[in-house]
């Protein structure tokens, strides 16, 4: 774990809920924070960018929805030594749409793959954006600079965006907690709506989910849906970069660890294995919802019990449900439809001396929770959807004694993680009855050897290392945010350049060696560069790497010592020599992609398509639409996800879209000529996203130059395309001179 003081100054906290209570005391009311793993993540967040607890102008700052305990008369207690809260109070109208409407009748129910339960409302919407905008209100009445902003979960997706738009240069992370979805899901989501949260989450600096699938997810929907370029885990915005990255969120190991072994846990556990006769006990506790799977679970126990007639009067199901959203109705019938299936297993199976289920409406005290998870012989956690589930890992942590099973559904986030549970589809009931039946036959030494690897991993993924990788990605992000706006040292290059003995050159067409222009036929390098190209491929090796086709690079640069490389890497032509293929890949995929383009071409008169020998693309400066850019992204979204016999890449560059095989590029290319000879001078220049494979296959000492404005791979900057033009003159000079 990163233990380096950070520089941020402040950390401020944003979260729909505040967790925090009033509490009367002799002093009068006092804050008191509840003892949540979020709280502790965040308070070892504040301890490693080296604020001490108790100072003043250090203090967390939490801003989250406000109750009537919060109320004005209350507000000198809104502060104890470590943390400030500040309550946002709204009309309860706005927050009857913003909360129970927008995030739990729809985003909730969406998001958990729930399609059917989800209300599209306008007004709820509306009642979203307006909420947002009050939390905006209070978190910008204390905002300074050097404050780390950190705003948490599906609540909140518009607020990044609304404070970078106040706040241009605010630190501002962003954290899920539940599921991100496939594409085909959030396209569920009117169009504006949409764009909205996503442009609203593209706000922070660095945005977190819990798994990698969630990232792909989110990345998935970023490039559908704003047609933003991605590289690697990064978006590149015009000013700045996005870093997307999975952190799962973890349990205070150590607190769980030590908790089981406390006397008042270690009585109640007594009490329950002595009130349940020394049965053995198979225990779930979860809040009140249909995401849990809490029926499937019954159905899967109903079906072990069918079964297996020997447990019978052995085993006792401990099952927990907390009250959670029962005004709404759904939450309602599932309440009914749990509490109607218990009865009817009772029922069916129960005696005058044995309930199969044990079944309660409520919470649990800390206690009475750690003595259940560590009274149980099985945890059973079947949840149809969650995106972490922490239950699962507080059970493992509390699992001092090494003992104990857990049965865990592949569609918890955790499940990736603790791939040692048992691991269950949680509407396979019979995958559900075997896995109890496995559970509750499992020799102790197989027990201990799971729960030890479970136990490990927990002890170092535990919710500070979430919270400090957290933080790290921030030092991360200013690292390659800084050395994006370095503007290439000119006299220092020049110097490198003149000392070497053996140079490549790599420079892109577009952009780069040519300004761009409206009509591609027409573009040329000014006889300027022509002169500065050909003296400089007499003293080095000079590669132009360009997206164009064979035709076109050798008629322009005809009777020049420049090698070529057309078609983004398929074909390369050295001095006097004939062109190579490079790219072997099957052509039969053009068809379709032709067909579709050509579909557009009919829409959107002065676009037009250009055919290459190994890609083939779509035009459309010229084209006169106001919506031409969505145009784009939406043929650029068919494209992807046509079928194809081989892997392909769709472009988005500079008014083209274009499709090529994925095999060949400007960097694989880059990196065999690169690999071929031992040079010690090379530079890299160029201007559009194809040229970011270049940047990166590059070694990290290369010269990599990016043209224009925007977040590159590249370790400087050009900020004209004629810039480069007196680059190459100056280059060239220190040649003649020599
Ligand atoms: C969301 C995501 C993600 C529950 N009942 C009692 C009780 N609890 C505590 C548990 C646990 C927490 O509540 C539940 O956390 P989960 O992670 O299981 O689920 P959600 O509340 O839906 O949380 C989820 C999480 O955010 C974090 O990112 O993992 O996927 O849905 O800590 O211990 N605690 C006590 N009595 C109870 O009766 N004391």
């Amino acid at each position: 774990m990163k233990t380096s003081k950070s520089s941020y100054k402040r950390l401020l906290i944003v979260s729909y809920r505040l967790p925090f209570t009033i509490q009367q005391t002799d002093n009068g009311p006092e804050l008191k924070q509840n003892s949540g793993g979020l709280v502790s993540a965040v308070l070892s967040m504040a301890e490693q960018m080296g604020q001490n607890q108790g100072d003043q102008s250090t203090k967390i700052h939490w801003v989250g929805h406000g109750d009537s305990s919060m109320q004005q008369e209350n507000a000198p207690a809104l502060e104890n030594e470590t943390f400030v809260a500040h309550p946002v109070f709204m009309d309860e109208a706005i927050h009857k749409g913003f909360y129970e409407g927008f995030s739990n009748d729809l985003i909730w129910p969406l998001f958990h793959y729930f399609p059917s339960y989800a209300s599209f409302r306008e007004t709820d919407f509306d009642s979203y954006q307006q909420a947002n905008t009050r939390f905006l209100e209070e978190l910008n009445a204390l905002i300074e600079p050097g404050d780390l902003i950190w705003i948490h979960d599906f609540q909140l997706m518009l607020l990044p965006d609304l404070v970078r738009q106040t706040t241009p240069d605010a630190t501002i992370g962003y954290f899920f907690h539940i599921p991100f979805p496939t594409y085909e899901i959030v396209k569920l989501l009117p169009r504006t709506w949409r764009q909205a949260l996503i442009k609203g989450i593209l706000g922070a600096d660095v945005i977190g989910f819990h798994t990698n699938d969630y990232v792909q997810h989110f990345l998935q929907s970023v490039s559908e849906v704003l047609a933003l370029p991605i590289i690697e885990q990064r978006i590149v915005l015009p000013d700045r970069s996005v870093i997307v990255n999975d952190f799962p969120i973890s349990v205070d190991f150590n607190k769980f660890n030590t908790s089981g072994q406390d006397t008042t846990v270690a009585n109640t556990r007594q009490h329950y294995q002595n009130l349940l006769r020394q049965n053995k006990i198979i225990f779930s506790v979860d809040r009140l919802d249909y995401t849990k799977g809490i029926t499937y679970r019954l159905l899967g126990y109903e079906r072990f019990l069918d079964q297996n007639p020997d447990w019978h009067d052995k085993v006792t199901f401990v099952i927990t449900v907390v009250p959670s959203r029962d005004t709404i109705p759904q939450y309602q019938e599932i309440k009914r439809e749990i509490e109607e299936t218990v009865g009817r297993i009772n029922g069916l199976f129960g005696t005058i001396g044995w309930r199969p289920i044990v079944y309660s409406y409520n919470s649990l005290s800390f206690p009475e929770l750690m003595a259940l998870y560590t009274a149980c012989d099985i945890a059973l956690i079947t949840p149809l959807r969650d995106g972490m589930n922490l239950v699962c890992k507080e059970f493992v942590a509390s699992r001092y004694d090494n003992k104990g099973v857990l049965i865990l559904s592949e569609l918890a986030g955790a499940a990736q993680e603790l791939p040692e549970a048992l691991i269950i589809n949680p509407t396979d009931k019979q995958e559900v009855a075997d896995a109890i039946r496995q559970g509750l036959l499992m020799p102790t030494a197989e027990q201990e050897a799971r729960l030890i690897k479970m136990r490990n991993h927990l002890q170092n993924h535990n919710v500070f290392r979430w919270s400090s990788d957290f933080l790290t990605a921030f030092d991360n992000l200013k690292t390659t945010q800084s050395t994006l706006e370095t503007d290439l040292p000119i006299p220092s290059f020049i110097n490198a350049f003149s000392d070497a003995q053996k140079r490549l050159l790599l420079f892109d067409f577009d952009g780069t060696l040519a300004p761009l222009i409206n009509d591609p036929a027409q573009a040329k390098p000014s006889e300027e560069i022509k002169k500065s190209l050909h003296t400089l491929a007499e003293n080095s090796d000079l590669v132009v790497i360009s997206g164009r086709n064979r035709a076109f690079l050798e008629k322009t640069f005809a009777g020049s010592p420049v090698h070529l490389v057309a078609e983004h890497g398929a074909f390369l032509k050295k001095p006097d020599q004939p062109w190579e293929r490079l790219d072997l890949s099957a052509d039969d995929w053009v068809d379709t992609v032709r067909s579709t383009m050509a579909e557009f071409v009919s829409r959107f008169p002065g676009s037009f398509i250009e055919e290459k020998e190994t890609a083939i693309a779509w035009h459309y400066r010229m084209a006169d639409a106001d919506d031409i850019e969505a145009q784009a992204n939406d043929m650029a979204g068919q494209l992807r996800r046509a079928d194809s016999s081989i892997p392909l890449t769709v472009i988005q560059g500079s008014k083209v879209v274009e499709v090529k095989p994925a095999l060949h590029s400007k960097g694989t290319v880059a990196l065999s000529i690169f690999e071929q000879t031992p040079y010690d001078f090379i530079v890299s220049i160029g201007d559009d996203t194809t040229d970011e494979d270049m940047f990166r296959q590059l070694p990290n000492w290369a010269y990599t130059v990016k043209v224009g404005p925007g977040t590159s791979f590249a370790r400087y900057h050009l900020a004209r395309q004629r810039d480069v033009e007196t680059l190459l003159q100056r280059m060239s000079d220190v040649l003649v001179e020599a």
